[in-house]
């Protein structure tokens, strides 16, 4: 490996000076126009990776949700898992060095991770539709080819698309063909099988209308849509043709602002959902008869397939374990719901998919999604090695239990959530349980929620515990919390540093919106107060 072509190279891709960046949640992310550098290094940082793990590594350039100025990168590890995170803090390293201190940095990152050298390194890559993407991609090949790596670049894909891609690489050939075809073979082929199973009574024409962001995921549902139009016809609305990414649209527009997004024609009780910008996240909505707007949300999607898995598993006789992940996030009706109707274990960790999927592995099947609508079921490797042996030998109503649940893995066949295999999961199970959008949504009733933003001068001065619901610093912070949330009725209330954005984010739920928007504005006065607000007093939001 020759450090000297690095550096020579790297001053192609100079790091405006002081400019410091952190790999975050997921990974990193900020205006396009500060990247050049980052990329150029990740390339180099996958190529270790891939070194030291003998495997194909992939990098995804996306900003997912934010606005389309921005961009981001984030590595993908040889399972399709999330990076690893003592190499987060390589990459952010890596990230941080002024242009002198790179080779050494490398250096001290090999020896660390024991890379050999020698070895062959392979990285494949995928970009959003973005503006800035191309070029941006181009700078991770840069990265990529200067330290001797071989690649495929894949150009637009989704972020799933790509987990899936790098896990087929790794798998060799076990889990499918590595290729946009094998991907959409893949799952449409589970959901025509799944689908079969429904008593169809042949007057129910099942369609959705898909808001894609005016992002990836148009482009490729369209890719995709023949392949299983006979049992669902989607309409997408929102597919970039013209209107801006993620703007007014899309599944983070329509959570945080519980309104349906611009460029859709909604009717009444027509089933919609929205994907976010590189099509890892979904809600559903509807409008009623009266134009209300109804959302469902992950919690919603969690509860829906985790009861359909349940019932499958007890058709077929099996006791295997499921559990549920959710984040503080999660509505308090839906984790009573689950834990007291459902009777299903449920666990809470920090945001972030890296946090609930480690926790999902914890069990023979692992449902999880954050309230955001970024999730999936997990099947642990012995788990599906059973279901696909039930599903060929056992017969009658066992036998179809087995074959839906065979099908059902491998719809999910991401290592992290996909809104395209959520989607087709989600439409198969409401035929095959011949439920409407309305009954899904009256599974339970959600508490009335509000989400609030505070600047502050720094937000690391809050530090949380109990998977982000109980304020550690500064002190004082979580008592007056506890104090507010005490005058109101079924509440709680959390507050937590933002991993995405310089803010501090504010949540809050009580028996009524005007409680939950009086608790939320109430809560982030004292965060405003004792976290070191700047700026103006946050506004009251009722
Ligand atoms: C990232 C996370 C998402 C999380 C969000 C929280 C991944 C792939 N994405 O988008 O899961 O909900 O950050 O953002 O992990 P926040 O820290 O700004 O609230
Ligand atoms: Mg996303």
């Amino acid at each position: 490996m020759d450090l000297e072509a690095v550096s020579k190279r790297s001053a192609f891709h100079a790091k405006p000076q002081g400019l410091i960046l952190q790999y975050g949640t997921a990974g990193f992310r900020t205006n396009a126009q500060h990247l050049d550098h980052i990329m150029f290094r990740m390339g180099l940082l996958a190529v270790l990776r891939s070194k030291q793990t003998r495997s194909t590594i992939g990098v995804m350039v996306t900003a997912s949700h934010n606005p389309e100025e921005d961009n981001g990168v984030k590595l993908i590890d040889p399972l399709g898992e999330m990076l690893a995170p003592s190499w987060e803090e390589h990459a952010t390293c890596l990230a941080s060095a002024e242009e002198q201190d790179m080779p050494g940095v490398l250096t001290a990152i090999m020896e660390k991770e024991a890379v050999d050298p020698q070895q062959a390194a392979f990285v494949v890559i995928g970009r959003d539709t973005r503006p800035s993407s191309e070029k941006l991609s181009q700078s991770v090949i840069d990265g990529v080819t200067v330290l001797g790596g071989q690649f495929h670049d894949y150009g637009l894909l989704t972020t799933p698309q790509l987990h899936y891609m790098v896990y087929c690489r790794n798998s060799g050939g076990r889990y499918g063909k590595a290729t946009i075809e094998g991907y959409c073979q893949k799952l449409s082929k589970a959901f025509v099988e799944l689908t079969k199973q429904a008593s169809c009574s042949g007057d129910e024409n099942r369609s959705v209308k898909v808001d894609c962001a005016n992002g990836i995921g148009a482009l490729k549902l369209k890719e995709m849509k023949h392949y299983f139009s006979q049992g669902l016809s989607v309409q997408l609305f929102n597919d970039g043709t013209d209107g801006r990414l993620n703007h007014l649209c899309g599944a983070d527009f329509v959570k945080s602002h519980q309104k349906p997004p611009q460029g859709i024609e909604m009717k009444s009780d027509e089933r919609c959902c929205s994907f976010d910008g590189d099509a890892d996240r979904i809600v559903y909505y509807y409008s009623d008869a009266d134009g209300h707007f109804h959302l469902i949300d992950g919690d919603k999607i969690a509860t829906l397939i985790s009861s359909f898995l349940k019932e499958l598993l007890l058709e077929i006789g099996e006791s295997l374990n499921i559990g549920v992940v959710q984040t503080a996030y999660a509505n308090g009706s839906s984790t009573r719901y689950l834990e007291d109707v459902m009777k299903v274990p449920v666990y809470c960790t920090k945001t972030g998919v890296k946090h609930l999927h480690h926790k999902a592995q914890e069990f023979d099947i692992g449902v999880y999604f954050e309230a955001n609508g970024h999730g999936t079921a997990l099947f642990s490797e012995a788990v599906e090695v059973k279901i696909k042996r039930l599903a060929q030998e056992l017969e009658d109503e066992k036998g179809k239990a087995a074959k839906m649940l065979a099908s059902i893995i491998d719809l999910f066949n991401q290592a992290a959530g996909d809104a395209i295999s959520d989607m087709l999961v989600i439409e198969a199970i409401l035929a095959l349980k011949g439920l409407t959008v309305q009954q899904w949504d009256a599974i339970y009733v959600d508490l009335p929620n509000r989400q609030l933003k505070v600047k502050v001068a720094d937000r690391r001065v809050i530090s949380t515990t109990d998977a982000e619901r109980q304020a550690l610093t500064p002190p004082g912070l979580q008592e007056a919390i506890n104090d507010l949330v005490k005058k109101y009725k079924l509440a709680r209330a959390f507050v937590r540093p933002s991993g995405t954005e310089d803010i501090v984010r504010v949540y809050a739920e009580a028996d009524s919106q005007e409680s939950a928007d009086r608790l939320a504005y109430e809560v982030s006065l004292v965060v405003f107060q004792l976290a070191g607000g700047i700026g103006e007093k946050p506004p009251p939001s009722f």
